[in-house]
């Protein structure tokens, strides 16, 4: 493929509600945008890292700063030589940054497949026309405002809800949802890594709710104690931020330390990538499902076309754009009884309305051959 120029987009758009974590709070979508320019078509691709380096080392500031001077020179020096098959290998020279290289994978692979008419759907294998999804739901202090937050999203038809939880607002609250809605959605916990190994028998006490799992308790590299948690707690163990890669992934499953993998695209570095963790869950016989960023649609579209494949056996948080935004960069997700419909018209399916581009960026740059 021959790329004209690669186009850097800052954008911020407003959260209907700032999201709150065991890590933080985010009150809007603060994200570098991937714009590769060919003859034949654009692609577009968005970047994952959030305002501050809280969920993991990478952040927006930091991945446009390695886009524009590291990625992209090194990704446009192999001229014709690239596709979305091909990115991985060019980029292997510099290391982490998987977000900033995911951007960039999918808005190559986006550009890829529009010229050639074909779905990204189509061309990572999706198979279903319709992925389920459940919704995540920040931290509350006051479990009044917690229920009061589940009872709307269970009115707008979700069937499942993850709630973020860290200690301190971790067991009564759960409980307090389990007695609200408990017999008509099914429920999760995410503590990204708010906790340590002393608190496993702790976290035991979440074993009386049934949970479809606990995703990420402990650190991104503390292993360990996700296997120890898996031997004495009932409750499925599900790694978020742990899963960077193929080769973490197996080092999980060699320690006992997964039941259940959250795939994020962003995380794992790309695509490509996720679909072959996608195939080792499905071979080791673990559970998986989509997770999310908060991305805006131009994230989500590709997100619902990974999300397709046959291994994703569980709900995703590939929420509708108005669990996010009052107004999205692209034409809305809306939920269809709990389910996003998968795009299916050339590359991702999503395009940004020119309008919402213009109101929602903060700054651009274009780099060349
Ligand atoms: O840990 O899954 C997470 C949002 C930002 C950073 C990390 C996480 C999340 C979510 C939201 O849980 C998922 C979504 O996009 O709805
Ligand atoms: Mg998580």
């Amino acid at each position: 493929m021959k790329i004209q120029a690669i186009e850097l987009r800052r954008v911020s758009v407003p959260l209907i509600t700032p999201f709150r974590t065991s890590f933080g709070v985010e009150p809007d979508r603060d994200a570098v945008m991937v714009r590769v320019i060919t003859a034949d078509a654009d692609g577009w691709g968005e970047c994952v890292s959030g305002s501050e380096p809280f969920y993991c080392s990478e952040y927006a500031d930091g991945s446009w700063k390695v886009l524009e001077e590291h990625i992209l020179p090194l990704l446009l020096s192999a001229g014709d030589a690239i596709d979305g098959l091909s990115v991985e290998r060019i980029l292997k020279p510099i290391h982490g940054h998987r977000m900033s290289k995911a951007a960039v994978e999918i808005a190559v692979l986006d550009a890829q497949t529009r010229a050639a008419g074909r779905s990204l759907q189509s061309f990572l294998g999706g198979t279903r026309e319709l992925v389920e999804t459940g919704v995540s739901v920040g931290i509350h202090d006051e479990i009044d405002a917690l229920l009061a937050t589940v009872s709307g999203y269970v009115a707008d038809g979700y069937t499942r809800i993850k709630l973020k939880v860290e200690p301190g607002n971790d067991i009564e609250h759960v409980r307090a949802v389990h007695d609200l809605v408990g017999g008509r959605v099914r429920l999760q916990v995410d503590a990204n890594c708010a906790y340590t190994r002393g608190d496993i028998q702790h976290l035991c006490r979440f074993d009386e709710f049934d949970l479809l799992l606990i995703e990420q308790p402990f650190e991104v590299d503390d292993l360990v104690s996700h296997a120890e948690l898996r031997k004495l707690s009932s409750t499925p163990v599900c790694l978020d931020e742990s899963i960077e890669s193929l080769h973490i992934l197996d080092t999980a499953i060699a320690l006992g330390a997964v039941d259940v993998v959250n795939i994020k695209p962003g995380r794992i570095g790309g695509w490509i990538e996720a679909k072959r963790i996608h195939d080792r869950c499905v071979e080791a016989g673990l559970l998986l499902w989509h997770g999310g960023m908060l991305e805006t649609g131009i994230g989500r579209a590709a997100n619902v076309a990974l999300a397709s494949l046959p291994g994703f056996t569980l709900p995703g948080d590939l929420s509708a754009s108005d669990r996010y935004f009052h107004q999205d960069l692209t034409e809305k997700f809306v939920l269809e009884n709990g389910f996003l419909r998968v795009p299916t018209t050339p590359g991702i399916g999503r395009e940004p309305l020119p309008e919402m581009l213009a109101r929602f960026t903060k700054r651009v740059a274009t780099i060349r051959p």
